[in-house]
């Protein structure tokens, strides 16, 4: 069956997609087989947009997806909201964003809600990037809500992370004290078409100065671009920008690097969930009876604990 349905989802069925992704979401017990099968050197570019909700996070990704299948390119959208365990309100207005797309086999778009899944949705994203990668898409777009914590934590997924702004809403200044000025590859003011977007643009720019340019001999500079993501208006040159960021990772290395590092978290934040599952919990009940009768210390328990084979 397994083996049939990632034909079927390499193969476009969308229906075959979405069954798959379920198994990340509910973290069910046959996603690390899944995951092993669908493995094979594929990969898909990853890329991050991030932004108070309303700055046209679904309009841009929607223009996005219509620019990469001009060049024939399978698109996946993840949409996320770290603020609620299931699909919330937000996510239905992504749909209406993202309808145009919605018949068109070489598109897939989902709303990810982390029911039961260990370690929420921040472990959950990566783990669904690498389904996608797998079943043969060429470029993930992932979308998350707000600008907290765990959106710089999916946002810590993607290859390239677009930051989005709008005029007028102190919005520069929200960036810089939420952290999101340090994950953002490249900015884009949206909403171009009202007043302010010049003033925004150019704050963001002065404080991007400020920062430190990443990659040693060959830095990166976040540029920062103006767009009208409901009109198209600087969709292209947003595509061209997140072409030479995808050059810049590759040519510099950073981006073998980017990956290399959030494998290791990936991989750490599992073992150690699966060190923590074979803990004998009788023998740590019999060793903390010893520590509390004052007949063992808790450095020698600990190694005693974790000697004992669970
Ligand atoms: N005026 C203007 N409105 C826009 C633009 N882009 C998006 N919108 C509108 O802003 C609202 C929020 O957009 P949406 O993409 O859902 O924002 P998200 O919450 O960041 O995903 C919608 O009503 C869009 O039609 C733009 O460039 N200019
Ligand atoms: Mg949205």
């Amino acid at each position: 069956v397994t083996d049939a349905r990632i034909a079927a989802a390499r193969g476009g069925d969308a229906r075959s997609v979405a069954r798959l992704l379920s198994l990340v979401e509910n973290g069910d017990p046959a996603l690390p087989g899944v995951l092993t099968a669908v493995t094979d050197g594929r990969r898909a570019r990853v890329i991050g947009l991030t932004g108070s909700p309303g700055v046209g996070k679904s309009t841009t990704t929607s223009a996005l997806v219509g620019a990469l299948r001009q060049r024939g390119e399978r698109v996946a959208v993840l949409a996320v909201d770290p603020t609620s365990p299931f699909s919330g309100g937000a996510l239905l207005g992504d749909r209406v964003r993202m309808a145009e797309h919605a018949t068109d086999p070489g598109v897939f778009i989902r709303s990810m809600a982390t029911r039961g899944h260990l370690g929420g949705l921040s472990a959950a994203a990566p783990q669904a990037i690498r389904l996608l990668e797998g079943l043969g898409f060429d470029t993930v777009l992932v979308e998350t809500v707000g600008v907290g914590q765990s959106e710089i934590e999916v946002a810590a997924s993607a290859d390239t992370t677009v930051v989005l702004l709008a005029p007028g809403m102190g919005d520069g200044i929200q960036a810089a004290k939420a952290g999101i000025l340090e994950i953002g590859d490249l900015f884009v003011v949206n909403k171009a078409d009202r007043e302010g977007a010049e003033t925004t643009a150019r704050e963001l720019r002065h404080m991007v100065s400020l920062g430190d340019a990443a990659g040693g001999s060959a830095p990166w500079r976040p540029p920062v671009l103006l767009t009208v993501a409901s009109s198209g208006q600087g969709i292209a040159e947003l595509l061209t920008a997140l072409d030479a960021h995808g050059a810049w990772l590759a040519d510099s290395g950073a981006g073998e690097q980017r990956r290399q590092a959030r494998a290791a978290a990936e991989i750490e934040s599992l073992a150690l969930t699966a060190l923590r599952a074979r803990i004998d919990a009788a023998r740590l009940a019999e060793l903390a009876a010893e520590v509390a009768a004052g007949r063992c210390d808790v450095f020698s328990a600990a190694e005693q604990l974790v000697a004992t084979r669970g």
